[in-house]
């Protein structure tokens, strides 16, 4: 269906594209990647799965920069309602893996020179309000100092043209997530696209 809301000014199809990760650490069902395959799946969008791994993020980044419109989907255990992140960060955790001990003095930057941090342009009140039926959705300025973050720094600095969003989903089983990301599809399409 999403094929069917044309830019007006460029008289083309919009693109809209969801990611989701792969399992990590101990996660070894990682719901974000239902939540995304479900969005991609009931508003005619592209689905990708992405690696964890910070190398990874970069290249998430460049693939983001050919859609119009591009929501990250990630796990956030620790959280038991959903995220809609406004800001990533410019800033990465010293491990690899957060189960790896990091020095928390230790401040690593994903790019040497790059913005502090940068902010989304996606409406995230008018999206929450599409959302909230059913589900506890909340705002956030705060995506981690891991991949997540990470991939959310990458595809807003490499996609200027594009609406970029990262949303945080808790421990879902596959049931929740699927539901999840059928709202979320009918949720952007309304009040992103
Ligand atoms: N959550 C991790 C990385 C992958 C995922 O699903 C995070 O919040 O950074």
């Amino acid at each position: 269906m999403n094929a069917l809301l044309l830019d007006t000014v460029r008289e083309r199809p919009m693109s809209l594209l969801f990611t989701g990760f792969e399992p990590f650490g101990s996660h070894a069902f990682n719901p974000s990647s239902v939540v995304a395959q479900a969005a991609a799946t009931a508003s005619g969008g592209s689905f990708e799965l992405l690696p964890v791994s910070f190398a990874a993020a970069r290249a998430a980044g460049e693939v983001s920069a050919h859609y119009d419109t591009v929501v990250h989907i990630g796990l956030a255990a620790a959280t038991a309602w959903v995220r809609l992140e406004r800001f990533a960060h410019n800033l990465r955790m010293e491990a690899d893996h957060p189960e790896q001990e990091s020095d928390p003095d230790s401040v690593l930057r994903l790019e040497e020179a790059g913005p502090l941090a940068l902010e989304t342009v996606v409406p995230l009140s008018a999206l929450r309000q599409c959302l909230t039926s059913g589900w506890d959705v909340r705002h956030s300025r705060d995506a981690g100092t891991y991949v997540c973050n990470a991939t959310y720094y990458w595809s807003l600095r490499l996609s200027r043209a594009s609406r970029v969003l990262f949303v945080h989903v808790p421990a879902w089983n596959e049931h929740q997530a699927r539901l999840f990301g059928e709202t979320l599809a009918a949720g952007v399409t309304r009040s992103i696209c």
